[in-house]
């Protein structure tokens, strides 16, 4: 890793940072680089509309024309055509696909290249009508295919091949916190300017915790080990003070919050909806870039029996128990499902 001591002090640019942590690889194309600027470039653009979200009333909502006479779109609709748009003729990707489509063909216009972006245009949009933060996640690997355009075979991967992640939270600032392997880097855009400025190099969870967060309302449909896990979280133990809960319901917002201050976040299995056994997060865009990057920051990430990082995904809108945060809680969670759910967990 780079020495970040460097950085100290000094005014940098996500486009500057992006291209020296590639000049630590020769072999590098830069191909790479260019989509995580992109990247970048969707968290302004999107940005330039989710901070204008409550106005849909006077500016028209989705599906209707605004007083400029254009057609409104929804804010996911408009994140995943922007997250599209921008990389579907750079010959730099295979395939991509997200939460709100299934794969995602390159244009046959338009040559394809050796990577494949997986993601979450805008996770939590329910929370955008109550000036909620909401975030973009998103994950870069490399196409398993050789040649032709990618296909499913590529995206279904494990997250722990995964070569980036990333997410953009946009809250009281716009954030861009991404890691390509090599420690975990968070990025403030400054809106005077309109740069992604360094805030945050080589974030690391404090060995601390302080927080759990988890939707308690659903407590009852818990299984008994996630009740005593999460009894044993809020108690004074050897090895931890006993936790505050705290909870958005804005999947990149807690885990922000929870990766700056220490803690676990998780979303477990429940008997609430027979119909959604395995929780409620996705594998592929949602669990598995987060789970890259808790790795990254010293944590981990477990559906409760294995390390998400391991999880083959069967199919790209598989879901997953998950629980997320410093190392020593997601271990507690797992012991607590060992002791109490085996059975149910086998079922
Ligand atoms: P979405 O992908 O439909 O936006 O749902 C995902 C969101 C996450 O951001 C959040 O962690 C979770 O759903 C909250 O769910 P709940 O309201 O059940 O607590
Ligand atoms: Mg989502």
């Amino acid at each position: 890793m780079a020495d970040m001591q460097e950085y100290h002090g000094k005014l940098v640019t996500i486009e500057r940072f992006i291209l020296d942590q590639q000049q630590a690889h020769p072999a590098a194309t830069g191909t790479l680089t260019n989509i995580l600027y992109d990247m970048a470039l969707a968290a302004k653009i999107i940005t330039s509309k989710t901070t204008r979200a409550g106005l849909a009333e006077i500016l028209g909502s989705a599906g209707e024309e605004n007083v400029q006479g254009e057609e409104v779109q929804k804010l996911d609709v408009f994140a995943q055509r922007t997250i599209f748009r921008l990389n579907d003729h750079t010959g730099r990707l295979a395939v991509m696909a997200s939460e709100e489509e299934e794969i995602i063909p390159i244009p046959s216009r338009f040559s394809v290249g050796p990577y494949v972006l997986v993601f979450d245009p805008l996770d939590g949009s329910s929370n955008i009508d109550m000036n909620v933060s909401i975030g973009t996640i998103f994950g870069i690997y490399r196409r398993k295919t050789t040649s032709g355009p990618g296909t499913l075979q590529d995206v279904l991967q494990p997250a722990r091949n995964l070569v980036a992640a990333g997410y953009i939270l946009y809250g009281a600032s716009t954030m861009m916190v991404y890691s390509t392997g090599n420690g975990v880097h968070g990025f403030t855009l400054d809106p005077a300017i309109g740069e992604f400025l360094l805030s945050h190099p080589n974030i690391k969870l404090p060995a601390r915790p302080k927080y759990y967060s988890t939707n308690q309302g659903y407590q009852p449909f818990w299984t008994p080990g996630v009740q005593a896990y999460t009894d044993w979280l809020q108690r004074d133990t050897p090895e931890k003070k006993g936790l505050s809960l705290r909870y958005i319901g804005s999947l990149v917002a807690d885990f922000h919050r929870n990766l700056l201050s220490g803690g676990v976040f998780y979303y477990p299995a429940d008997n609430k909806d027979p119909k959604k056994p395995g929780g409620k997060l996705r594998l592929v865009y949602e669990a598995g870039p987060l789970a890259f990057l808790i790795d990254q920051a010293g944590g981990s990430a477990s559906d409760g029996t294995q390390a998400i990082l391991d999880v083959e995904p069967a199919r790209l809108h598989m879901r997953v128990p998950l629980f997320i945060g410093n190392r020593i809680l997601v271990e507690q969670a797992e012991s607590f499902i060992r002791r109490y759910d085996q059975v149910t967990v086998a079922a």
